[in-house]
């Protein structure tokens, strides 16, 4: 034997012993592309053209033939759905009446080739439950950085284009492969000059790109670019001058992208201009806009995200602006709500917009970017975030009426539908979105707004069969980690309802503490949990603020009366005494203590559970995960220590003597002071912090 068959030989027993290494960059798309399989098609086209390749370099079985055809059955299904037939020993047949639909059946076949599911004969027929499902990137578009740590930078590299980076094609294959069609390229505080000729240019690159995948591109528009532009002197969406300007930009984004999807937008919130500040409403700008898009079928997604420093509760707000103009938009606006009532935090109530608006469609917002969950550091699949909203019952319509039957146009007939989440989307880590773990909840977004039936745990398994192996002695134990991991992080930075006790300066630690005197009250932690003598929490029932009235019954009285009110949202609603009786028998005082204890004790069972998980796990993912572990669990002791021992101040009562004492005192954790968790440049004001907790500056990304 020779010394390169030697050599061979050494190479194929390691090879089938050895798990490979991995950077993560491949997301779930991890199948063989050494496949030749026969695909045949009886039309062709861009989109077809992607079906094929997909199949033949990665399907392994018999024959595949992909059919547009014209039958009752699969045009009922829209021209994204499809029916797969057929049988594991002859092949199988994807039909559709658009390209779309073949796409999406390629994938679903290659999905149960990838996750080991393959069934000796398939008869199945699929149609999303959203027309729009759509990524929103809080990205900077190469405008100025003017948002969070967390999202800055940007994914699409714009000043490479029109040299396409590689990142595309990927991009392109991954949301596809999930059934996202639709994507906001830039930041919801959105810079005038993306609508000038020499941003124009680029989005239609980009359109271009992703159009072979279905996905139709769209943008976030500042609402007062034409004077931010220097064209105009004032956008007042009743004015004549600023309807024209508005109707011929939009003719424009046209010329660049037929078949341009619509804008985003984000008026007077936090700062941003919109109608308000012409004394007009939102109904004004979103019809202004919406005429202006019309004539090309596109879209206005207006957010409900405003409030104002003003006596009402901010978790009323949103309502209050938009509900009372039910009926009045026009039929190509879309109101896009955040899932709770107000910011995205670990665990709120759905927002009482659900159910709320029948006349209007309504689009939820997810956060897919773990803004307020410890960002790309923390282990936090929100499959199940996602499925407690959608599943909530808003009894708009009595029983049954979830908040996926509400927007999802079967309860209220409406024909646009949508659903969107905030990207966790990166341009600068290999892994695509800072945690490997992270790439689950792009994952799980997108698999929802396709099928809202499906649920979080099955699509976790899913997710870790492609991403990882097929192995049930790492699917199950990993699966069922990514099912406790959201619980994890609410009990240990949040339980019973609390909300907003992130410091100032970002949305990474705890200030429950932090008051500044410049600061509007809505945007302090005090504002939220209202710790007192007596007890914690807001009091949002009818003696207090009253936002339970906003809900329907029986919701508004569940949640409005102190013993019947769902203990994960108590102290949302209630201020409740810290002596009161839990369920749990427990006071309040004890039963907050556990809930914090108890999610640091499951964050440091995950770093047992992954440990055990290194054989099956290529060693470049798995250091990586284990080292972003070793970051949470001390992020849980901060979190921990820091909330206790300052509502202990009020409660003035023991810890219960069996848990775990405080590492750390409040007044070292009062010195913290991380103001930009991802600033470098700061690193002088994070000394103190980096002596306490060295590993987790960097933010994970
Ligand atoms: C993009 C939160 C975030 C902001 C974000 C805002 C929004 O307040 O911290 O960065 O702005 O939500 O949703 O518009």
């Amino acid at each position: 034997m020779n010394k390169l068959n030697l050599i061979l030989i050494a190479l194929f027993i390691m090879g089938s012993t050895m798990v490979y290494a991995e950077d993560g960059s491949l997301l779930w798309l991890r199948a063989k592309t050494d496949a030749h399989a026969q695909v045949v098609a009886n039309k062709q086209g861009r989109t077809i053209d992607v079906a094929v390749e997909e199949l033949q370099t990665q399907w392994q079985g018999a024959p595949v033939q992909l059919m547009i055809v014209n039958t009752k059955e699969v045009t009922a299904l829209g021209g994204e759905g499809f029916t797969i037939s057929g049988n594991k020993s002859k092949g199988f047949t994807i039909a559709a009446s658009a390209e779309a639909g073949l796409l999406y059946g390629a994938y679903y076949l290659l999905r149960l080739q990838e996750t080991n599911a393959v069934p000796a004969t398939l008869n199945v027929s699929e149609k999303p439950s959203y027309t729009i499902r759509i990524l929103n990137h809080w990205d900077s578009f190469g405008a100025e950085d003017n948002t969070r740590a967390a999202f800055r930078g940007s994914f699409w590299k714009p000043e490479e284009l029109p040299q396409i980076p590689a990142s595309y094609k990927q991009y392109a294959r991954a949301n596809a492969s999930i059934g996202i069609n639709a994507t906001v390229l830039n930041n919801v505080n959105a810079s005038p000059a993306v609508l000038t000729a020499r941003w124009l240019e680029k989005v239609k690159t980009i359109a271009n790109e992703l159009r072979p995948y279905n996905i139709k591109v769209y943008l976030s528009v500042d609402f007062a670019t034409p004077v931010r532009l220097g064209e105009l002197t004032t956008a007042d969406p009743l004015n004549k001058n600023v309807q024209k300007w508005w109707k011929s930009k939009v003719d424009e984004i046209y010329k660049y992208v037929p078949d341009f999807g619509g804008f985003l937008m984000k008026a007077n919130s936090e700062g941003t201009s919109g109608p308000r500040d012409y004394g007009r409403t939102h109904l004004d700008g979103a019809n202004m806009m919406a005429d202006a898009l019309a004539p090309h079928k596109g879209v206005i997604m207006w957010r409900a995200f405003v409030y104002d420093p003003n006596e009402t509760d901010r978790a009323k707000q949103a309502y209050l602006e938009f509900q009372p103009n039910d009926g009045k938009f026009r039929s190509n606006v879309i109101i896009q709500v955040k899932n709770g009532p107000v910011d995205f935090q670990p665990r709120e109530p759905i927002s009482s917009l659900f159910g709320a608006m029948q006349k209007t469609p309504v689009m939820v917002e997810f956060e897919i970017v773990q803004e307020y969950l410890g960002y790309a550091n923390h282990l936090a699949y929100l499959g199940t975030t996602f499925e407690e909203c959608l599943d909530t019952d808003t009894y708009a319509k009595g029983t049954g009426s979830t908040v996926a039957k509400t927007t999802d146009g079967t309860m209220f007939g409406h024909k646009i539908t949508a659903i969107s989440g905030v990207a966790n989307i990166r341009g600068n880590v290999a892994n695509w979105c800072g945690h490997q773990f992270a790439q689950a909840n792009w994952y799980v977004f997108g698999r929802l707004a396709w099928n809202h039936n499906l649920s979080a745990e099955a699509i976790a398994e899913e997710w870790v069969r492609q991403t990882f192996t097929n192995d049930e002695a790492f699917v199950l134990p990993v699966t069922d980690m990514m099912m406790r991991s959201r619980e994890a992080e609410v009990d240990f930075m949040m339980p019973l309802g609390l909300h907003h006790l992130f410091a100032f300066g970002h949305h990474y630690g705890p200030e429950p503490w932090v008051e500044v005197s410049f600061a509007r009250p809505d945007w302090l932690p005090s504002y939220y949990h209202k710790a007192d003598a007596v007890g914690l929490g807001y009091d949002r029932t009818i003696t207090g603020s009253n936002a339970v009235g906003q809900y329907f019954s029986p919701l508004r009285e569940s949640y409005g009366n102190l013993t019947t009110c769902d203990e994960r949202f108590l102290l949302w609603f209630h201020h409740v005494p810290w002596t009161y009786t839990m369920k749990s028998g427990r006071t309040l005082w004890d039963e907050l203590c556990y809930h914090y204890d108890r999610g640091v004790q499951e964050v440091r069972d995950f770093q047992k559970t992954w440990d055990r998980m290194e054989k099956y796990v290529d060693s470049e993912r798995f250091a990586h995960v284990q080292s972003r572990l070793r970051i949470q669990v001390s992020d849980a002791i901060w979190w921990r220590d820091a909330c206790v021992l300052y509502f202990q101040t009020f409660a003035k009562t023991p810890i219960p003597y069996n848990l775990e004492r405080p590492t750390m005192d409040l007044e070292t954790l009062k010195a913290i002071d991380l103001v930009d968790f991802n600033y470098r440049e700061k690193a002088d004001r994070n000394k103190e912090r980096e002596k306490i907790i060295p590993k987790i500056i960097g933010g994970g990304y």
